[in-house]
């Protein structure tokens, strides 16, 4: 049963980047389906697994250079 998770993330400032972070996000373990990727509230919403790891997903965007936290489970 998938969880919802949203994320802040910083650094996007077009729809090129929001692309980005969903493909980033896409590939990272645990997640099911990318919801949103909202540039405007600097927000993306995913759902994820048990296996999903939001340190890992954190550090995956970071690599791409957007900081991102989790906002709420
Ligand atoms: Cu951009």
């Amino acid at each position: 049963m998938p969880t919802s998770v949203k994320l802040s993330v910083d650094g996007m400032s077009c729809e090129g980047c929001a692309g980005s972070v969903k493909n980033i996000l896409t590939k990272c373990p645990g997640v099911v389906t990318v919801d949103e990727v909202s540039v405007k509230n600097k927000t993306a919403t995913i759902q994820v697994d048990s296996s999903f790891s939001v340190d890992n997903t954190v550090q995956s965007l970071s690599k791409a250079g957007f900081a991102s936290k989790q906002l709420s489970v």
